[in-house]
């Protein structure tokens, strides 16, 4: 049985899939990825190296003008053919989780709706006082926003930089979906960002099944149950319209 047969065969039987997903899912749709090179003005700069409460400190205006870079891109672009076929699962296997570590949206966007976003919504913005709650960021700015409620100047992106902790809600959410599955499919990422990168090391000391859809090698990949070589978009819509074949 070829590889993606067997992965079919997998999610067919499955009754609580989790998809745990990178910045890969979101390529075809124009979105680069983290190891992708950046173009343009942040050719020079690695993302790890902005996405800090550091780098925002010291250059809030270089810090927001990276999100609101990628903030415009994403508005340009939209789910492609593997979020598509994640929401098209839902609808026949409800208990389908998705937990995302992107911020771009686009699996809610797609139309699934148990997503689990463990670094957070790019278009929304935080108090960087942490006074306040959550602000929708819906149109681009030229300089980080005052904050409506306690008048800080410094209003950055609702998402969690490196070095930051994860929001304890959220990673709870994330950590039980995976406890509940019975099947993860990892999707587009490298699997180096902790403590995100530990939930599908977590599936397989369970015991339970995992694949990976990725063009490139990871260093799961050797120790994956199926590693479809390939890109999302191309492999998914496949693997899910077999395993919904009776
Ligand atoms: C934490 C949101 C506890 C922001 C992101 C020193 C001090 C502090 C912490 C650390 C430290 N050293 C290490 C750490 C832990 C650190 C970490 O893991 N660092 C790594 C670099 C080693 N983690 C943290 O800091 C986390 N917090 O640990 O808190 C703590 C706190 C204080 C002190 C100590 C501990 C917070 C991490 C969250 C960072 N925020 N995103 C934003 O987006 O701007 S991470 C960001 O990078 C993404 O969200 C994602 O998680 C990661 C990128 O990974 P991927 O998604 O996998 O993307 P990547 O480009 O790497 O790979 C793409 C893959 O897709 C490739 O494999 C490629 O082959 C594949 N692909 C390409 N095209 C396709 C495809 N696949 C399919 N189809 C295609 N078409």
């Amino acid at each position: 049985m070829t590889p993606i047969l067997q992965a079919a065969a997998l999610l067919r039987d499955s009754h609580r899939p989790v998809f745990f997903t990178g910045a890969g899912v979101s390529q075809e749709s124009g979105i680069p990825t983290f190891r992708d090179a950046q173009v343009g003005l942040w050719a020079r700069y690695a993302p790890e190296d902005l996405a800090t409460p550091e780098a925002f400190e010291r250059q809030p205006k270089l810090v927001h003008g990276f999100y609101e870079y990628r903030r415009k891109l994403i508005r340009q672009c939209v789910p492609n053919a593997a979020h598509r076929a994640i929401a098209a699962l839902e609808k026949t296997k409800p208990e389908v989780r998705v937990v995302t570590q992107n911020v771009d949206g686009f699996h809610r966007t797609a139309g699934s709706t148990h997503v689990i976003e463990v670094h957070g919504d790019i278009f929304l913005d935080r108090c960087n006082d942490e006074c306040a709650g959550l602000h929708p960021h819906d149109e681009p700015t030229e300089e980080p926003g005052i904050c409506p409620r306690c008048g800080d100047r410094t209003m950055r992106p609702a998402v969690i930089w490196f070095g930051e902790m994860l929001d304890q809600t959220v990673w709870s959410a994330a950590v039980q979906a995976v406890e509940a599955c019975d099947l993860m499919v990892m999707i587009g990422t490298s699997g180096l960002v902790y403590p995100a990168a530990g939930l599908p090391r977590e599936v397989l000391r369970a015991g339970k099944p995992l694949i990976e859809i990725n063009p490139e090698e990871t260093p799961m990949s050797s120790s994956v149950t199926l590693h479809l070589r390939g890109r999302a978009a191309e492999v998914l819509p496949e693997v899910v319209e077999l395993a919904l074949q009776r």
